[in-house]
Order: C-alpha cells, then sequence, then structure tokens
C-alpha cells in the first residue's frame, strides 16, 4: 500500500481524498516505511522539507504541480502562497499554515534502526538545521506576546481539525457579511457526507484560512488576523517530544543539545501551568486570547504522555480517564481509543474525529504510555489497532463498536504505523499479539 502511494519523491495519504503531501501524514509514513526502505522514507522527508518557508514553517500541505486544482480544496488557488507570503518559496505552491511536529521524533527514530547508518547520519545533518528553524519557528512566531505554548491559528493545523476541542472557539466567532469566499467542497466526491465536517463547520474553516492569508499569513500580528488562537496539548504536547528529539539529533550530528532540552522543559512547564487542571485530572486545549479551556475531554487531552518529563501523578490522572467508561467501550468486542468521549454530547461513532477511532492517535498514545511504562493499556490500545486493521483493512478511522472503517480506504499513516507497531513488538507481545488475532470473527 505504501509503495502504491508513492509518486517519485513523497507519498499520498490518500489517491482520492488527500492527492498531495500532507505535513504530520509524511513523518508517520516515512517513519513505517523506513522498516523497508530506508532511501524514501529519507527522500520523503527531503521533499517536505524543501517546501519549508524562509520563516521556518513547514506548511501542512505541499502541492503536486501536476494535480488539478479542483481535486482538492482549499488547493494552491486558495492559498496562494507564493505570492502573499515573503516567507513562502517561489518554486512550489504549499498552504499557507502548518501541523504537529512529529518530524524529529520520526527522523531521531527512522536512524535509530537505519541498515546504512552512515547515509541515515549524512541525512540527520542535512534536516538538522531544518528541524531547528522549524522549531524556532513555533517557539518565537507562535507564542505571541503573553503566551508560554505554543498556539494553532487553525483547527486543521491541529490535524484533529473537526475535534470537538475547538468547538466553543469555533461556536464563538463573528464572520461578517462576505468574510467566506465562495468555494465548492471538493472532499465529497471522495467522502461520505456522514462521516466529513459539516458545511457549517466548513464554512468556519475556510473563513479562518483566508482571514489569515489576507493578512499575508502575518505572524507579527497573530493577536489581530487570527481570532482562533489555541494551545493544545496534542499540538505542545508533541513538541515536546520532538524538542526532546531534537536535542538527541544535535547530539548526533556533533551539536549543542542543551538549547533543546532547555525549550522541552519550558513548554513542559508551560503545559502543566496552563493545560492542566488537577481538581479533575484533565488536561484541555486553551483558547489563549480568553483565557477559557475547552471542556470537552476529546483524545488531545491525553497526548501529553509524549512528554517525557511527565510527573506519575499526572500520568495516572490520564491513564484512569483513558481507562474510565467514557473512552471504554461498553462491550468486549469494542475498540480503543474513541476520539471523543463516547458520552460526550455529539459523539459520533464514524463522524471524522468526533468519536471515531484513528490509528496514528492509538500510535502516539501507545508510544506515550510505552514511555512511561504504563504496559498493559499500551498492548490493549496496539491490540485494538491490529483487529481493526487486520478484520476491515487500512481505513481513515474506525466505529469503536464494530470496527467498521470510515473515510478513505487505503490511507497511508493507517498502513504505515501498523508497520511501526508490529515492528516494535517484543516476543511475548508479538505471541499474544497473534492469539488475539487468531480467534478474530
Ligand atoms: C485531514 O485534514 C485535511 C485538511 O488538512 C482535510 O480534511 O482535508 C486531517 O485528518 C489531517 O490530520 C490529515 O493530515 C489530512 C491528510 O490525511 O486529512
Amino acid at each position: 500500500m505504501l509503495d502504491a502511494a508513492w509518486i517519485g519523491a513523497s507519498s499520498l495519504p490518500s489517491r482520492t481524498l488527500y492527492p498531495h503531501q500532507w505535513s504530520w501524514d509524511s513523518a508517520f509514513m516515512a517513519l513505517g516505511r523506513s522498516w523497508y526502505d530506508q532511501s524514501r522514507a529519507q527522500q520523503e522527508l527531503e521533499t517536505l522539507f524543501r517546501a519549508q518557508w524562509s520563516n521556518g514553517m513547514v506548511p501542512h500541505i505541499v502541492f503536486n504541480p501536476s494535480v488539478a486544482e479542483d481535486a482538492y480544496f482549499p488547493g494552491p488557488a486558495f492559498w496562494q502562497s507564493s505570492t502573499r507570503s515573503p516567507n513562502a518559496p517561489r518554486d512550489v505552491e504549499t498552504s499557507g499554515i502548518t501541523q504537529p511536529t512529529i518530524h524529529a521524533h520520526a527522523a531521531l527514530e527512522m536512524h535509530r534502526h537505519a541498515l546504512d547508518p552512515v547515509a541515515s547520519g549524512a541525512f540527520l545533518g542535512w534536516l538538522y538545521p531544518r528541524l531547528v528553524a522549524q522549531h524556532r519557528y513555533m517557539l518565537d512566531a507562535r507564542r505571541p506576546a503573553g503566551t508560554r505554548l505554543a498556539v494553532m491559528v487553525h483547527p486543521w493545523e491541529s490535524g484533529l481539525d473537526n475535534s470537538p476541542a475547538w468547538d466553543r472557539a469555533l461556536d464563538d466567532l463573528v464572520i461578517p457579511a462576505g468574510g467566506v469566499p465562495p468555494y465548492v467542497r471538493r472532499d465529497l466526491a471522495h467522502g461520505d457526507p456522514k462521516d466529513r465536517p459539516t458545511n457549517e463547520a466548513y464554512d468556519r474553516f475556510v473563513y479562518l484560512a483566508a482571514r489569515y492569508r489576507d493578512s499575508g499569513y502575518d505572524d507579527a500580528r497573530l493577536v489581530d488576523v487570527a481570532p482562533f488562537l489555541i494551545a493544545g496539548p496534542m499540538f505542545d504536547g508533541i513538541l515536546v517530544l520532538s524538542l526532546t528529539a531534537l536535542a538527541e539529533i544535535a547530539s548526533i550530528v556533533g551539536a549543542d543539545p542543551t538549547p533543546h532540552r532547555e525549550d522541552a522543559h519550558e513548554i513542559h512547564a508551560a503545559i502543566i501551568d496552563e493545560l492542566w487542571d488537577g481538581p479533575t485530572g484533565r488536561m484541555s486545549a486553551l483558547e489563549v486570547t480568553r483565557g477559557e479551556r475547552s471542556v470537552e475531554d476529546t483524545i488531545v487531552s491525553f497526548a501529553p504522555l509524549l512528554d517525557p518529563h511527565l510527573s506519575t501523578d499526572v500520568v495516572d490522572a490520564i491513564v484512569r480517564d483513558l481507562r474510565s467508561a467514557s473512552f471504554h467501550p461498553d462491550r468486549p468486542d469494542g475498540y480503543v481509543v474513541p476520539s471523543f468521549d463516547l458520552k460526550g454530547v455529539g459523539f459520533d461513532e464514524r463522524r471524522y474525529w468526533r468519536g471515531p477511532v484513528w490509528i496514528n492517535t492509538n500510535w502516539l498514545l501507545w508510544w506515550g504510555l510505552r514511555q512511561h511504562g504504563q504496559m498493559e493499556l499500551a498492548e490493549e490500545i496496539a491490540a485494538s489497532s491490529l483487529r481493526l486493521v487486520a478484520r476491515t483493512g487500512f481505513h481513515e478511522y474506525f466505529d469503536p463498536f464494530d470496527g467498521r472503517g470510515f473515510g478513505t480506504d487505503s490511507f497511508g499513516w493507517s498502513a504505515a504505523l501498523t508497520i511501526d507497531l508490529i515492528e516494535r513488538l517484543d516476543p511475548g507481545e508479538r505471541r499474544r499479539m497473534n492469539e488475539r488475532l487468531a480467534v478474530l470473527p
């Protein structure tokens, strides 16, 4: 499947629904592919970082010039990167927003199992200054005055675009007349409307993107031009993970790891101070302009498990929530981890990020749990992921109750992260996993 998704220098998340290169998809796909094709895995990241902006931003989409404009919305004619921003590359069109910084972690892990360590070391040497620029962008441009955490300017930047975690901020938007330029949704040509965001949600997405674009993607004016400024437990949790990986990469390439460790520590401390709510024992997203925390319990609240320095108390509280009936379907053959509280108002087992299980969020939580020694729960998540793809295929997302697949099929990161997960199982886990898979209905 990954080979079929390869288009010469990068991969497509899906040939139909997502016909360009996406930032965090590329990191996940490179990591999975690296177990059998180091060279293409490196090339995937290289292509992405060749489209990096001069201010360090890694765009969330790199457009394929041979794909027609009407194959995906919003395409290059909407973002107009090369003419709207002095920072955007001139030789390739990209979107004007970013996505979670999982790349340093992926690159470090790829290096750890590289069959050709010399080529891998040379690649890390090439990538390191680009990763440094990416993280400087997050820490400088994305921490407007008074903000200790990196903020997103758009739900698409979270990667969990339609999550109820952003509902409050989106509901409060006041969209002026004419604020939403005319547009045609292209996703509905390939996806069932029941699985995709509503038209109302799309209007808000388009409004926010157009407003930021019309400012010339000017981060110096973020507070004025971006009415959606959110620090998220997953966005910032991944930032701690990637800064920690960056410190290790620095040591490998002969640079100084100390500044990256200090940055990781700063974001770690800010997550605890600003996103952690002791009384409820939960992490929540923070709308930074109004200082309001989201009250919806979504899968993003578990992602600080990716922070290696999280205290045992906080890890235990997160694990309690993950084990609760809110995130465990009440039937023995159900699947974890739903993307939204099963009892939450508006939970929807098939709609994009509002309930279904996704392989990438499962993989992130599995990684975080293992890092904190929570092996039993990690194994349950791994088993759910493998049962899902074994039973129904590499769909984009899955029903937590009966495992039905939704969204696009032949979805890149579902395949790639399955490879990574299987490769990392120890012999005991492998045996137990095979036993569970042998009794699949
Ligand atoms: C989804 O997002 C795109 C917009 O970026 C879309 O719905 O059109 C998200 O699931 C995102 O996390 C993912 O990177 C992208 C491509 O798989 O699709």
